[in-house]
């Protein structure tokens, strides 16, 4: 294949992406950041995930939400008008569960989802207003991983802070601490979080939720490389590169990594770069952490929540936390 390179000034490039670019390519093992992967064709793959029968994670969470959601507002709330903040522009349908379910409570209820992406909250906005009357949206662009600004509540409120979906395995354990940490730093004591965690397995379990029989995971995988060809200018071959999951038991994560079959040469044009690909050489794109039951609730105590209230399902493969901030 051949490209010829767009002169650089017609690309517009992202600085945040270009420079997780170029030290993930640099490195040896070669790696790229999992967040890379939500452009609007990875986060429609991402969706289509989500319905798949092997990937248990989504349809899991659902169903202890389902089942507890007027518990979960219920202990929350502990009498007072809740406020929702949500890291990242709502899960759809689980997101949607929790609203309905604190509109029954108490008629109008805020929603502040907490996101880097304009565009994903305004569609988070325009969806959830027009879905479930009585819930304010009020967007705020802000990396909650580097913190969040909050505004004060309102007397006779207090928030409800969530954190589902398993997003949080995406961190090594040490972030997801820090994470948890800033969260915390946010809210008032007597505010809560509401954290979803995916829980160790069996291993085949596992891995079939990360290697789909459709091969939708293994689109959504290659689909980053579609991603820099379009942003940054390279020529990735994406079908020239295999799609594997890892079950990484010592690191108790799911490693996905892009397997380059035959030797290549990359060039990034808008980076400057030109890589050799040796035969079978791999990029890893990402990690996904699974916890032990227990080690959600010592890492909230740990930063500064009470000891948790846990749910699961009946096999245990999921736990949603509720802790109260002190
Ligand atoms: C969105 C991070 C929860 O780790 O299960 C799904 C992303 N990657 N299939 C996960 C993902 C491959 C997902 N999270």
């Amino acid at each position: 294949m051949t490209t010829t390179a767009l002169p650089q000034t017609s690309l517009q490039i992202p600085e945040h992406t270009a420079s997780a670019v170029c030290e993930g390519l640099a490195s040896r093992p070669k790696w790229l950041p999992s967040w890379l992967f939500y452009d609007a064709e990875g986060s429609r793959l991402f969706d289509q995930i989500t319905e798949l029968p092997e990937y248990y994670v989504t349809r899991t969470e659902r169903s202890i939400l389902a089942a507890r959601a007027e518990e979960i507002i219920g202990l929350a709330a502990g009498g007072d008008a809740l406020r929702i903040v949500e890291l990242g522009a709502g899960s759809a349908d689980k997101t949607r569960l929790l609203l309905s379910t604190a509109v029954d409570r108490q008629d109008t209820v805020f929603y502040e989802p907490v996101d880097v992406c304009a565009s994903a909250l305004e569609e988070a906005r325009e969806r959830i207003e027009r879905e479930i009357p009585g819930v304010i949206v009020s967007p705020r662009v802000q990396d909650y991983t580097k913190g969040m600004e909050l505004d004060p509540p309102n007397p006779g409120e207090r928030r409800l802070a969530l954190y589902i979906g398993s997003s949080i395995g995406n961190f090594e354990p040490e972030e997801a601490e820090l994470l948890l940490e800033r969260v915390r730093d946010a809210l008032a004591p007597g505010d809560s979080l509401l954290l979803g965690v995916d829980l160790v397995k069996d291993r085949a379990t596992l891995l079939a939720a990360y290697d789909d029989a459709a091969g939708v995971t293994a689109a959504f995988n290659r689909n980053v490389l579609v991603r820099l060809n379009r942003e940054l200018g390279s020529n990735f071959d994406p079908e020239a590169f295999t799609h594997r999951a890892v079950w990484n038991r010592f690191r108790s994560r799911i490693e996905m990594h892009l397997a380059n079959l035959l030797p290549q040469t990359v060039q990034i044009p808008a980076l400057d770069m030109r890589l050799e690909f040796s035969a079978g050489e791999t990029i890893h794109t990402e990690n996904s952490y699974k916890y032990q039951p227990g080690q959600a609730e010592a890492m909230l105590v740990e930063a500064g929540f009470d000891p948790a209230t846990t749910w699961t399902d009946e096999k245990g493969w999921f736990a949603v936390c509720l802790a109260r901030a002190n």
